[in-house]
């Protein structure tokens, strides 16, 4: 089994795909600088459930299977952290066993500020945005550069980073012919935040080490995910409650992902179940014609796994849309309203004037074939689904801010 480092381990994918990669028997190390919990406290956004730090974790995570993930508490956006994990430098914040585990076969990146609302706070929120997420990824590609160039690269990028083209959204690539001769280009880019807009960036500075020190990339444009639990989050909870582990965690569910609803960092699926748990009519920005390509958090780690199964080749920038499915906001929030008052909530929608500079009827018909010829099975949003994620943000219902919910923030 091979060797993986995960950087932005803490995160709502990150965590999820940490355990997914060690219970199938990997060496996993796993670095995070607690970027999303900070700004979660600074922002005053909350969270559904309260989660362990991520040592606590990885020393839960040991208790219970017997696995060791190893930690690091560090910024990916300093060079020598990103540097130690290749020259044999790293110092664990947590591990069983302090010893080099050597170079990472894989990288999976996810060590990126991710919502869009946050990019467009102000001014600072926008250079946090931008710096850290192009420090990274630049101090990733030197790090490769210098140390291994055969390490296969998995970042997550976003299928903003294409916008809402009036023509069919290609698998990263276009193939153009211009006066009567052809070439192929990334597809055009055109985002609608600056958060998404560093995604394309960063897939400008992954391209130019594919062609200049020929690493070997593949970049996962992902759509907006929903979901809780997750395999491994399932198993955990079980286990623990056999232990008796309970007693002062959060509700025996200690290695669940963190889970927001609030504006920022809540993506929309999740938000609207919460929205109609606690009775608040469910938030869609302006006329709800805004589709994207939707899908399950456990599909997340199929499409990563898969990708890890089957690298990119060196010299190769394998691009792929990671979308199971699109809806529009009007779908969801009718979705979200039919099977909340199944299970009894009066579920309200409201359409608030659109905080966000977007097109809010528009063409959209996105290619996602590769992922699934790689072999992923896709869970799509079915009814069943949809009562499993009301059930569990029920048990946490007490805790619920309305508050977060809604601020605004214009773009
Ligand atoms: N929306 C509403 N009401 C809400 C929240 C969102 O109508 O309360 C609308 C938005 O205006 C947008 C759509 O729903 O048209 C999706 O919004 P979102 O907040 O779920 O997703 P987005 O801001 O696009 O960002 C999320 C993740 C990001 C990821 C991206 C994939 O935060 O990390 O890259 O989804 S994608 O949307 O395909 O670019």
């Amino acid at each position: 089994m091979s060797h993986i480092l995960i950087l932005g381990g803490d995160g709502y994918l990150g965590w999820p795909t940490t355990m997914y990669f060690s219970n199938r028997g990997h060496d996993v190390t796993v670095v995070d600088n607690y970027f999303r919990r900070n700004a979660c406290t600074e922002l005053d956004v909350g969270m559904l459930y309260p989660v362990p730090s991520l040592m606590e974790r990885a020393k839960i995570w040991y208790e219970l299977t017997g696995k060791e993930i190893k930690v690091v508490i560090g910024d990916l956006s300093d060079p020598e952290i990103m540097r130690s994990f290749f020259s044999g430098r790293v110092e664990y914040s947590w591990a069983v066993d302090k010893k080099f585990t050597g170079i990472p076969e894989t990288v999976m990146h996810y060590a990126e500020q991710p919502s869009g609302p946050y990019s467009l706070i102000n001014y600072k929120y926008a250079n946090i945005t931008l710096t850290n997420n192009l420090l990274v990824t630049n101090n990733l590609i030197f790090a490769l550069r210098d140390f291994s160039r055969g390490t296969h690269v998995v970042h997550i990028g976003t299928m903003g980073e294409y916008g809402t083209p009036n023509i069919d959204i290609e698998e990263g690539w276009l193939e153009i012919e211009h006066k009567g001769r052809k070439d192929k280009f990334l597809y055009p880019r055109q985002a609608s935040s600056l958060y998404h807009t560093t995604k394309i960036m960063d897939t400008d500075l992954m391209w130019f080490g594919v062609r200049m020190w020929d690493l070997r990339i593949t970049d996962l444009m992902q759509g907006p995910v929903y979901g809780i639990e997750t395999e491994e989050s399932e198993i955990s909870s079980q286990r623990s409650e056999v232990r008796g582990r309970t007693a002062g965690r959060a509700d025996s569910h200690e290695l669940r992902t963190i889970f927001n609803y609030d504006e920022i960092f809540g993506t929309i699926l999740n938000r609207f179940v919460v929205q109609g748990v606690v009775g608040y009519p469910l938030t869609v920005y302006g006329k709800g014609g805004q589709t994207r390509g939707y899908l399950n958090i456990n599909d997340t780690l199929q499409c990563v796994h898969m990708s890890e199964k089957a690298p990119a080749q060196q010299g190769e920038l394998r691009i792929f849309n990671q979308i199971m499915e699109t809806f529009s906001v009007n779908d969801l929030a009718e979705k979200t309203q039919r099977i909340g008052k199944k299970l009894g909530y009066d579920v309200r929608i409201d359409h608030l004037e659109n905080p966000r500079k977007e097109a809010e009827e528009h063409y959209y018909n996105p290619a996602y074939r590769g992922l699934l010829d790689l072999g992923v099975k896709p869970h799509y949003l079915t009814d069943e689904m949809m009562e499993e994620m009301f059930r569990v943000v029920e048990k946490h219902k007490d805790g619920i801010r309305k508050d977060v919910i809604f601020r605004g923030i214009k773009w």
